[in-house]
């Protein structure tokens, strides 16, 4: 047999092995094609925002408050992560539209709208609302709710909010770390911190709101760190430095030390529920802006 001949007699009785492979070839393009293209666009998914924040902080009710635009009457406990769709209210423009024209129809319908995620504030449960940090479509920004009443010092809240503020910027901090080192790919996702509950006289204003949770991040990352040198893990440099949140050798955590990781962390005051009614204005904005 000539060489075209044997040549052309194995495309026509190919081994099994062969087969199986085409076949599998041919099913998983599709698959491969489709993850590839949508979840590229990220046209499939709203734009979302992520609801974060200790248990009791007000997260449900403004969940409530932003998908219904009214007061919350009570809310239950989330067991599991809850997300509802989102109008912005009128007036605010998303960033995205600020060029558009008024007459422009599809302005009103497509932009507007977000997808905003309810995660549970328990601690066991944390890892659900974290699960959607490591794998985010189309994730625009994280609001962090803080309780304002129950951050003085010698409070408790104080540290459960700060140590899940650390935890989360953490995340965020290794996030954008490893995506150096990957393509461009993932968006920088900033943070908002709304210290809610303002209506309480308890409450301290936002700008102590800030510093107050900047110092407790500062004592936490340093027993932390002194925890890992005692159990003798943190003795490659590398190491070390891995879990450290922020600027490393500064003495004082800032937020604006995660501005070099490309997250911006923001803190503005407001109030779900209590006397005058609701008033989120300042984190409606912050919402707009990163649409
Ligand atoms: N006084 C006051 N209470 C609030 C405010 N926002 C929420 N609450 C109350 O805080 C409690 C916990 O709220 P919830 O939304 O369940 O918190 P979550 O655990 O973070 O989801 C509820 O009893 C709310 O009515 C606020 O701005 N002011
Ligand atoms: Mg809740």
């Amino acid at each position: 047999m000539s060489p075209i001949t044997e040549w052309a007699a194995a495309l026509m009785n190919p081994s099994p092995v062969a087969l199986i492979i085409a076949i599998l070839v041919a099913l998983s393009i599709p698959i491969f094609l489709h993850s590839i293209v949508f979840r590229a666009s990220g046209l499939t998914t709203l734009p979302s925002i992520l609801l974060l924040g200790p248990s009791g902080s007000g997260k449900t009710s403004l969940l409530t408050l932003f998908e219904r635009g009214t007061n919350p009457a009570d809310t239950h406990t989330s067991q599991s992560p809850i997300a509802v769709e989102c109008h912005l209210p009128v007036g605010a423009t998303a960033t995205s539209d600020k060029y558009r024209s008024v007459n422009d129809p599809t302005a009103n319908s497509t932009y507007k709208k977000f997808l905003l995620i309810d995660t549970p504030g328990h601690g066991k449960l944390r890892h659900h609302a974290l699960d959607n940090l490591t794998n985010p479509q189309n994730l625009k920004g994280i609001i962090f709710v803080a309780d304002a009443a129950t951050l003085s010092a010698g409070d408790e809240g104080l540290r459960q909010t700060a140590d899940y503020l650390h935890d989360v910027l953490l995340l965020l901090q290794k996030r954008m770390e490893s995506k150096n080192k990957a393509a461009k790919k993932l968006r920088d996702i900033p943070v908002l911190i709304a210290a809610n509950k303002m209506d309480l006289f308890t409450a301290l204003p936002a700008a102590l709101v800030k510093s107050t949770l900047e110092a407790e991040i500062t004592k936490i990352r340093t027993s932390r760190s002194k925890r890992l040198l005692d159990s003798g893990i943190g003795i490659e440099d590398d190491a070390e430095n891995d879990d450290w949140l922020g600027e490393i050798g500064s003495k004082e955590f800032k937020f604006s030390q995660m501005e070099e990781f490309d997250v911006l962390v923001e803190v503005a005051g407001g109030k779900v529920a209590g006397g005058d009614g609701p008033a989120v204005d300042k984190w409606w904005k912050w919402v707009s802006e990163r649409l």
